[in-house]
């Protein structure tokens, strides 16, 4: 166990998670240690939301040239049960669709012989010609990377055509495992690894938004799928761009690999909780409900998922056909109910996960999209060794045009609202004694019949004496409950204790810590509760029923990087409005003469390192900074501000401004915990108001929360300080009639 909490520590100090240790949590870290990393690190990227979408998929198509070992959806021309859509069948789905309230089509299918890019690109204009304001989420790499082979075009070139069409971002589809090997076991003809990641790193640099899944649970490794996930975080680290990962758990029914079974539901959540420790680069990790089923979804919320994809409408059959969810509809009412019931926020989104503001949640009305705070601006790169690794030759298009003249070109459509048949399943023979006579049961029950019409009385009088046993047990039984219904707990007060610690309290009083929000106070250390619900009050106990769960908010562990701002050639009063707004701190002012300016920045460094204005240094928020600060000899001196009765960062803030320095910080008895520092007030300072100190002075200063002490001290101050001012002002009155004086006497 000390492994695991090594591991479980450096993840919360923010460190990367190694293959190795990923495969060890995996194998040995117990479950509900995974659930709290997780959802540390979600809450972290995402808060309290849980992201949905209103969405349906047009599958044109269930014809596919590949037959990989998995899939249930796949069928050969000619085959009964194989459908394929025409452009114009597209659009017309397209324009059934006009009157739903969607914001996405997720188009995917087969990879189907006669279908080139143009028809693909056809397909997403007539969609988008019919649904303008909703967003195509089309193709998975491997059907792009099929059509712009036997286009002999390159990839570049073919997303350009897609996009050009609407396309506006890519799923996740076909990665399945990345390992060669494994991936010719299971679907020897996909595209490999390197080129669906060469399809997806082009659509990155060329602006659009991808996902990208994993296809786990079958024969694979562990070792397989870490290392699947490493290529993703390796490629989102050179060139962005997943919005989101989906781990896919395999389905068994209706195909080849069904011997392998389905794994377990403590698999599922233990896969989708290392999926969102080890991708700290891709924003969303989505449990997709049309694969996990309802009540697996709502326990990912629980293990770092932060999506659960969209109402689909009956709209897919990927699943179903391999033993998901039947007709996979969810209203918005059913998936918000189901974030909620974890406690957690749902937040429609959009393709682009920008929220989706909704005037009402009546069906007809318009829905329009948030705007992002602040838009990305993505470069538009055409990277040209993709180009260049994935056009393709002549000869890989004639292959490929033999392959599709040996399928006969017999394509049934499926009639609307056809089902696949529902398959025969035999039912259970009716139990017997193996000889073909009566069952035991059918036996034991003449016996009982015949003792009771031999003994009738005997007979009556056990059954009363069985019926007042069963009353007697139902008594027991009510009175145990009503106990323990009356079983209160007063609710401790976990605010500024660490979540370990009040891991360890709540466990002792049968409570439940469940963490729904963090914050960043770089003065508390990472763990700290900063917040419960329901909280506790000075006047009365609030009390809980055993099993309760209590919401925290906690100070998160990962203190974010940012670049450091380059803030020097300034005032000093610009340069500490930059730092405070970019959440730095200032480490020190160090004065120096000059001859020109009083209170100009010269320059600035970090940890002893020079920052210019071209540096790109990013440091943790909070990080200290040091400003080497201009003054003239005549001014040397700055007069002490007034900060009694002010929050620490206000008399920080003051003191930088007005040419101090921070020294010691010092809390008197009344604050007893860490939590307390952030309420306290300064009740006294080492510094005299309104009197004279050489600039870079260090000021100590005194906090307390105790209100009547702060506020008394600082109606003496204010009182100091208004003499100090009166002072200052009779002295500047003094010196300039003296002044006057002296030129009156010089003309005379
Ligand atoms: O690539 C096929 C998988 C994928 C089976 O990007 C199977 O938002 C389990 O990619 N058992 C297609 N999985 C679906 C997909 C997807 C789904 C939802 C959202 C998004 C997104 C993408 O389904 C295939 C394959 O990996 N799959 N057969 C099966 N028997």
């Amino acid at each position: 166990m000390q492994k695991i909490n090594d591991i479980a520590a450096s993840i919360r100090r923010g460190e990367r998670l190694t293959a190795a240790d990923a495969i060890t949590l995996w194998r040995e870290a117990p479950l509900w240690l995974l659930g709290e990393l997780a959802t540390e690190r979600k809450i972290e990227a995402s808060g309290r939301n849980v992201y949905y979408n209103r969405n349906v998929h047009l599958e044109p198509s269930n014809i596919c040239l590949f037959n990989c070992e998995f899939c249930s959806f796949r069928r050969k021309e000619g085959d009964p049960d194989a459908w394929a859509m025409s452009i114009d069948e597209v659009e017309a789905r397209a324009k059934e669709l006009r009157s739903a309230d969607i914001t996405e089509v997720h188009i995917v299918g087969g990879v189907h012989p006669k279908h080139d890019l143009d028809t693909y690109v056809e397909m997403v204009r007539r969609v988008k010609s019919q649904l303008p304001h909703v967003a195509v989420k089309a193709y998975t790499a491997v059907e792009i990377f099929y059509m712009i082979k036997r286009e002999g075009v390159s990839v570049v070139e073919g997303l350009r055509r897609l996009m050009d069409a609407g396309m506006e971002c890519i799923p996740g589809g076909g990665a399945e495992i990345f390992d060669e090997a494994l991936r010719k076991k299971i679907c020897p003809d996909k595209c490999s690894s390197e080129e669906w990641l060469a399809v997806h790193r082009a659509a990155h640099n060329m602006g659009l938004s991808t996902n990208c899944t994993m296809l786990y649970g079958h024969i694979e490794t562990l070792e397989q799928r870490v290392d699947h996930l490493e290529r993703l975080r390796k490629l989102q680290d050179e060139a962005p761009g997943f919005d989101a990962f989906i781990p896919l758990k395999y389905h068994s029914r209706n195909n080849r690999l069904s011997e392998a079974g389905e794994c377990s539901v403590e698999e599922d959540l233990r896969t989708i909780a290392i999926s969102r420790i080890f991708l700290d680069n891709i924003p969303h990790i989505k449990a997709y409900w049309v694969s996990y089923g309802r009540n697996t979804t709502e326990m990912a919320l629980s293990f770092g998922a932060d999506d659960i994809d969209g109402t689909i409408g009956d709209t897919t059959k990927i699943y179903s056909m391999a033993g998901g969810t039947e007709r996979p509809s969810m209203s918005v009412e059913e998936l918000e109910a189901m974030v909620r019931a974890v406690g957690m926020e749902p937040v429609e989104r959009d393709s682009h996960y920008n929220l989706v503001a909704r005037k009402s949640d009546k069906a007809s009305d318009v829905c329009a999209v948030a705007p992002s705070p602040e838009p990305e601006v993505i470069e538009n790169k055409e990277p040209e060794s993709v180009e260049d690794s994935v056009t393709t030759t002549n000869e890989q298009d004639k292959d490929m045009s033999v392959k599709q003249d040996v399928i006969e070109p017999k394509v049934k459509q499926p009639a609307k609202g056809e089902e696949p048949k529902p398959k025969t399943t035999k039912k259970p023979a009716k139990r017997s004694d193996g000889n073909g006579g009566e069952s035991k049961w059918a036996k034991a029950w003449d016996g009982l019949k015949r003792t009771y019409q031999r003994f009738p009385i005997l007979s009556h009088m056990l059954f009363i004496l069985l019926f007042c046993l069963f009353l007697l047990l139902c008594l027991y039984l009510g009175l145990k409950w009503g106990t323990r219904h009356n079983n209160t707990i007063v609710v401790p007060d976990f605010v500024g204790m660490s979540i370990e610690d009040a891991r360890g309290v709540a466990k002792d009083k049968e409570l439940n810590i469940v963490v729904r929000d963090s914050i960043f106070d770089v003065d508390l250390p990472g763990g700290t509760i900063v917040d419960q619900l329901p909280g506790t009050s000075e006047v009365r106990d609030v009390t809980v029923k055993p099993g309760r769960k209590i919401y925290v908010t906690i100070n998160a562990y990962n203190r974010r990087k940012v670049l450091v701002p380059y803030v020097a050639k300034q005032t000093l009063r610009q340069a500490l409005n930059q730092i405070e707004r970019s959440g730095f701190t200032i480490e020190e002012l160090v004065y120096q003469p000059n001859m020109t300016s009083t209170d100009y920045v010269e320059r600035q460094t970090v940890g002893g390192r020079e920052i210019g204005p071209s540096t790109n240094r990013e440091m943790p928020v909070g990080t200290g900074i040091t400003l080497y600060v201009n003054y003239q000899r005549e001014n040397s001196n700055t007069v002490a501000p007034r900060v009694v009765g002010m929050s620490l960062a206000k008399a920080k803030s003051s003191l930088w401004d007005h040419g101090f320095n921070v020294g010691e910080i010092i809390y008197d008895e009344s604050v007893s915990d860490i939590i307390e520092c952030r309420t306290a007030r300064v009740y006294m300072q080492s510094a005299k108001i309104g009197s004279s100190y050489r600039r870079g002075t260090k000021v100590d200063i005194y906090l307390s929360t105790d209100d009547a002490l702060v506020d008394s001290l600082r109606l003496i101050a204010d009182k100091e300080a208004d003499r100090a001012e009166a002072a200052r002002r009779k002295a500047q009155r003094e010196a300039e009639e003296k002044m006057r004086a002296e030129e009156a006497e010089a003309n005379n």
